[in-house]
């Protein structure tokens, strides 16, 4: 039976059923491993019987933990989650039996030091750019399998490359079905709202159950092309559409993708990691797993990868097929990689695509919400 923490009953409600859900998977005997990153292969944790489960936060509450430690100065998902891990008060990375870390950003690498000392955390070290392609390839291939071969001595089982398949198999399941809602996007006019796609991205990161998540997925989308073909097709719509591209964003949801929808926006596509930017490229299922794994996410458009220019060849082809009038950029405050890479995306929406682009910054706190307001406002007031 599993333990849980000290201060358990000061918890809120909402934190306690969090926790106590959790606890009842892992009392029966529920394999838990934590990850930070996209690029962390989940094929190989499902292979093992485990799940995986995100442990990047998005709330203004452990900050203060976090910053007990690291530096103000620093990402607010990383001095976030690191607050959480500190204090106990995230269900998640409490009941994770450890911890997958990844090089990507310094903050995070660092990061990964001290959260060792809370839980053990397995670092992987990812490549910092594609190329030169095969030697990319190798080296990311080569810690997929050290990463197999930690969950086998984690768990003391053996992990068969039928294994590996069938959770690659399946997970490419989970990604067409997750890419076509994300789709939906595509409608003209909108038949939902941006808001929705993020939270569903969100919520599908806590379904263990992947069979359940690709139904979930299924119906979600039949509903919405339903209300559309009932309720909207034909009809045209002034508000213009709006990518939203850049940092993880849940943290900043409320503050910035819902002020420009009720300002009069429609976001239409979230070009992140959580979204449309991990599931559009599927895993080969013939040949050998591990490269065919390697291949896959080392192709992720994030900004930690230098150079990066198959993050703007996707964002072109995207904003051409969500038919996207303008571009906002969230960056998170001290992410320097998403910061400087604006200046190219900026360059490239604007000057290929002949685009709006505008960039806000911003951390986990409400203190610049009107500024936001005001920014946002005179974005959506100038493309009309
Ligand atoms: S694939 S976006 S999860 S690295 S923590 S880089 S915001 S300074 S989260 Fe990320 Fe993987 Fe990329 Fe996605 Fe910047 Fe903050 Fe670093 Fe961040």
């Amino acid at each position: 039976m599993q333990n849980l923490p000290e201060n358990f009953e000061t918890y809120d409600e909402a934190r306690q059923r969090g926790f106590l859900a959790l606890k009842e998977l892992k009392d029966k005997g529920q394999r838990v491993v934590g990850i930070f990153c996209s690029y962390v292969p989940t094929e190989l944790i499902y292979a093992a019987g485990a799940v995986p489960v995100g442990l990047c936060a998005h709330s203004e509450e452990p900050i203060a933990a976090g910053e007990s430690v690291l530096p103000r100065n620093l990402c607010p998902l990383i001095k976030a989650s690191y607050g959480f891990a500190l204090t106990e008060k995230c269900p998640y990375f409490y009941f994770s039996d450890f911890v997958i870390g990844e090089t990507t950003c310094d903050g995070k690498k660092k990061m990964f030091e001290l959260l060792n000392e809370i839980k053990e955390t397995f670092v992987m070290y990812l490549p910092n750019g594609r190329e030169p392609r095969q030697d990319a390839v190798k080296a990311w291939r080569n810690e997929i399998i050290r990463l197999k071969e930690k969950l086998e001595d984690f768990y003391s089982i053996t992990i068969s490359e039928e294994d590996i398949r069938k959770a690659i198999v399946l997970k490419n399941r989970e990604r067409v079905a997750f890419q076509k809602f994300l789709e939906l996007g595509k409608l003209v006019p909108p038949a939902l709202t941006g808001y929705e796609l993020g939270i569903k991205s969100d919520a599908a990161g806590f379904n263990f159950d992947i069979e359940k998540k690709i139904e979930s997925f299924e119906q979600r989308t039949e509903e919405v092309m339903h209300h559309w073909e009932n309720d909207c097709k034909g009809k045209t719509s002034k508000r213009p559409r709006i990518m939203i591209t850049g940092c993880p964003n849940a943290g900043v949801r409320d503050k910035l993708l819902k002020t420009v929808e009720e300002l009069g926006g429609d976001i239409v596509l979230i070009d992140t990691c959580g979204g449309i930017r991990t599931q559009m490229q599927k895993v080969a299922e013939t040949g050998d797993v591990y490269t065919a794994l390697a291949e896959k996410y080392l192709d992720i458009t994030c900004s930690v990868m230098s150079p990066n220019e198959p993050r703007f060849e996707m964002m072109g082809q995207l904003i051409d097929e969500f038919k996207v009038d303008a571009v906002i950029e969230i960056i998170l405050q001290a992410c320097h990689t998403f910061n400087v890479e604006s200046y190219n995306v900026k360059r490239y929406v604007t000057e290929k695509k002949g685009l709006p682009y505008i960039s806000l910054e911003s951390d986990y706190s409400q203190a610049d919400k009107g500024q936001f307001v005001t920014r946002i406002q005179a974005f959506l007031e100038m493309l009309q």
